[in-house]
């Protein structure tokens, strides 16, 4: 596997990858080094045939603490239009297996931005989130204004973003951001159970309901209810659909070949 300074990549369980950030000093913040190591190891993971679902933590004490201030401080507008930082991240929304971001303590600014490009949230009972940007007079810029205010809707995004006002981890399931809240002890198993129920799933349909469920936040229904039945015919066409539905009537357990 490759040698990585700022994530660790590990096999926890049978078809889970998982990714830890791993710059406990500077609280995971996310710098340049970090986004590049992010992207090749998710874009690895999601190549392997043995994975099929991938979990994203951080520690206990700091999922990610949001860029790293220190890297942008000397950085300016020209510099990052000019250069990749715009397009970079949509590396991340490309990953087409399901990722579980497993989140304990801060998901700050551009760390709260990447638990949210995450397919499922699982927070530890420390989890804050917010959008703290305004606090070094800038603002949200990798999704901060628009998946949080899909998520948990205009007037308490506003306040978030405006505010700083951080969402603790029973506000955010209460919201819908997250799916589960655990004892900091169990978050990150619960997590990569969780990743297993996915990972046991047939992979052909599991990759297409992640495609067609993030299409729903960009289309329309009547698109969105198109490209759905797009996909649902493409299920017809695997091997898994065949094995499936003959399990079914004869009453075993389908041996998936995620083809
Ligand atoms: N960047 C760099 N270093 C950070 C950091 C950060 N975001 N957050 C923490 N650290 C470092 C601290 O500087 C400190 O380092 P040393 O002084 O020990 O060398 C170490 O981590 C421990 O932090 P603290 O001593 O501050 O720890 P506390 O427990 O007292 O406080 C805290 C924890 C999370 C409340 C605090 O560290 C904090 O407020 N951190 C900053 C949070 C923040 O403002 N985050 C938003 C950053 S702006 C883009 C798209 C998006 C973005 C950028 C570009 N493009 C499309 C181009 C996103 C921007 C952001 O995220």
């Amino acid at each position: 596997m490759t040698a990585y300074e700022t994530i660790l990549v590990e096999s926890p369980a049978p078809g889970v990858g998982l990714v830890r950030f791993n710059r406990p000093s500077a609280l995971n913040a996310l710098n340049s080094q970090l986004a590049a190591e992010l992207f090749d190891a998710l874009e690895g993971l999601d190549a392997d045939e043995a994975v099929r679902c991938i979990v994203l933590t951080g520690s206990d004490k700091a999922f990610a603490a949001g860029a790293d201030i220190k890297e942008m401080q000397g950085t300016d507008a020209v510099t990052m239009v000019a250069g990749k930082d715009f397009t970079e991240w949509s590396r991340f929304t490309r990953i087409r297996k399901p990722i579980i971001g497993a989140v304990s303590g801060w998901a700050l600014g551009g760390g709260c931005e990447v638990a949210m490009m995450c397919d499922l949230l699982v927070a530890s009972e420390t989890a804050k989130f917010g959008q703290p940007e305004i606090g070094i007079g800038i603002i949200p810029g990798a999704g901060g204004t628009q998946r949080l205010t899909r998520a948990v809707g205009k007037a308490l995004a506003m306040e978030i973003c405006l505010t700083d006002r951080k969402l603790t981890a029973a506000e955010a399931l209460h919201y819908g951001l997250v799916n589960h809240v655990y004892p900091v002890e169990s978050y990150l198993q619960e997590a990569i159970a969780l990743a297993g129920k996915i990972a046991a799933m047939p992979g052909v349909a599991v990759k297409l309901i992640k495609d067609a469920v993030n299409k729903a936040e960009e289309l329309s229904l009547h698109d969105g209810l198109a490209y759905e039945k797009r996909n649902f015919y493409l299920s017809f066409a695997t091997a898994d659909k065949s094995e499936g539905m003959a399990a079914f009537v004869e009453k075993r357990k389908p041996e998936w070949k995620h083809r």
